[in-house]
């Protein structure tokens, strides 16, 4: 079999030749070659090394590194339930369509069944979400494109570099036909509205605008800039204008409203799909058509635009109205989305914190544009920190994430970042309403399950963040007004810090059923 130190060596090399920047490596015993070979390109400059203790939380910060720079990213670790450690961050790559390399280590397979330590069946490890490839030696394997790539290897004694290792050369993989994108030209007539889930990018915008329709424009779907995203579109889809729509274009993979599904799945509507990244394409809904890309054929020079704009803007005008009155997580939302200056990253946590921005974020024109994430391929509350603390490495200027409580908790080995790794700057500000509140306004949260209610879905805790900041060696600022928000943004120290704000849970059932009734009045 390959000598280890070669073969890891020559996998760093294949690494680099794909563009990989980052290696993120979580220490082990039989992935000790790869973590030499990695300090090697480190020290040489070839690779920036990030280490980290727990695989979870590596995994998905490779993912938020590879979310961010447009070029894969590594993640290796040791064998056994480490690499099952990986699994989540696989899934949402998957889901998302985020070029993640996960490397697990591995013994040779000839141990394989014998009940050899630290030794179970890694091979497809991760199903069909991940390609896999059991390397015991250089094979051919392609660069990956959208979503994740396993890579399994095994190695043989000695683990540690020794003597002079062979030079390995690694063999290119056939390159495969292209394949043509199919183009869509729309017409102009049925009353058309675009919808861009996350990650639909600049073209669901430029639809918008070019056809002058109405463009309901998740955070994370980087179309939500210029003059058509329609703020409050999730609150007018019930309203007389919501009823009148006759055809939807759908960009990405939009997950946040039920409004929006529900809009989806009426009957007698025409929906045209643009095919979205990651693992499946396919709308839960029927199409008439997809495509690529779509452009249009004309202009919308009736009223239609105008009457989604005119009324979006009487009802965000009530919105505010009415979330101004305190600090409650609407209020902070606003707040956070005003303070993300043109370039900068605000990542978002799934539950209410990006349901809550998604309806007080105002649009910034194309040119100020702010990069805006969120995990949405499967929308777990896991890894987020370590997401958006991926994310911020790869980024200068300014870094802030947005989520809940539970959330933040979900992820705290996140925040274990030793001294020798690079941290990036990041405003971390956590909506601690002590507890899970996006059930309160679904059906678990009627008041017919009150009693068990906060036992089995809310789960408050009562943690002390300033004392777990503490322990963790990350500033930390408890704000309990909007004054002290505002300053506590406009003030980064700095590296990681916390910004605590603490809100009520108690009437989130009530706020948001105020909120919808905002929208239907306008029938
Ligand atoms: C990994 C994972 N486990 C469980 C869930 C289900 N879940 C969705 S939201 C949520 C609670 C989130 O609470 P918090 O972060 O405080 O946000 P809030 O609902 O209070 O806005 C849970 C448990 C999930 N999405 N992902
Ligand atoms: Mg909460």
């Amino acid at each position: 079999m390959t000598d280890a130190t070669a073969l890891a060596r020559a996998l760093v090399d294949l690494w680099v030749g794909w563009g990989v920047e980052h290696v993120v490596l979580c220490p082990g015993s039989r992935s000790a070659p790869l973590a030499f070979a990695s300090y090697d390109a480190a020290k040489a400059g070839r690779v920036l090394l990030h280490t980290r203790i727990d695989e979870r939380t590596a995994g998905f910060l490779a993912l938020g590194i590879a979310k961010t720079s447009g070029r894969p990213a590594v993640v290796f670790c040791t064998s056994g339930t480490a690499a099952a450690n990986l699994h989540p961050a696989v899934l949402e790559a998957a889901h998302s369509g985020v070029p993640l390399v996960v490397v697990t280590a591995d013994r040779p397979a000839s141990l394989r069944g014998t009940g050899a330590n630290q030794t179970t069946d890694q091979v497809g490890l991760y199903g069909d979400a991940a390609p896999c490839f059991d390397i015991s030696g250089p094979v051919p394997v392609p660069r990956p494109l959208g979503g994740p790539l396993h890579l399994n290897v095994q190695f043989v004694e000695p683990l540690t570099p020794s003597g002079q290792a062979p030079q390995l050369e690694w063999p290119s993989p056939p390159v495969g036909a292209g394949q043509v994108p199919s183009e869509g030209v729309l017409s102009i007539g049925p009353r058309t509205v675009v919808v861009a889930g996350d990650d639909a990018g600049p073209p669901a915008r430029i639809l918008a605008q070019d056809a002058h329709w109405p463009l309901f424009a998740e955070p994370s779907s980087g179309s939500r800039t210029g003059n058509h995203p329609i703020r409050s579109y999730r609150l007018l889809l019930e309203s007389e204008l919501g009823q009148a729509i006759e055809r939807v274009i759908v960009f990405g993979h939009p997950t946040l409203s039920r409004p929006v599904s529900a809009l989806l799945s009426r009957p007698n509507l025409e929906v045209v799909s643009v095919r979205p990244r990651g693992r499946w394409t396919e709308r839960p809904h029927p199409v008439v058509a997809t495509y690529d890309q779509v452009s249009v054929a004309g202009r919308d020079e009736s009223d239609w635009f105008s009457r989604w704009q005119a009324l979006d803007r009487s009802v965000c005008a009530e919105l505010d109205a009415l979330t101004d009155e305190e600090l409650g997580p609407h209020a902070v939302a606003r707040e956070v989305s005003l303070s993300v200056p043109p370039g900068g990253l605000l990542y978002l946590g799934a539950s209410n914190p990006i349901r809550d921005l998604d309806l007080m974020a105002y649009s910034p024109t194309p040119g100020q544009r702010r990069k805006v994430l969120a995990n949405r391929g499967l929308a777990g509350i896991d890894g987020t920190l370590s997401s958006a603390i991926g994310a911020a490495l790869t980024r200068r200027g300014r870094n802030l994430l947005l989520l809940g409580d539970v959330t933040f908790m979900h992820d705290l080995t996140g925040l274990v970042i030793g001294p020798h790794e690079e941290r990036p700057d990041l405003t971390i500000v956590v909506v601690n309403d002590d507890g899970g509140s996006i059930f309160a306004s679904l059906e678990q949260g009627s008041p017919q399950f009150a009693e068990s209610f906060d036992r089995i879905f809310a789960t408050p805790h009562g943690v002390d963040f300033s004392a777990l900041c503490a322990a963790l060696k990350v500033p930390h600022w408890r704000v309990t007004s909007r004054e002290e928000l505002r300053h506590a943004l406009a003030s980064p120290h700095g590296g990681i810090e916390v910004v605590e704000v603490v809100v009520r849970r108690d009437n989130r059932r009530e706020v948001d059923e105020v909120i919808r009734e905002l929208g239907k009045s306008h029938k």
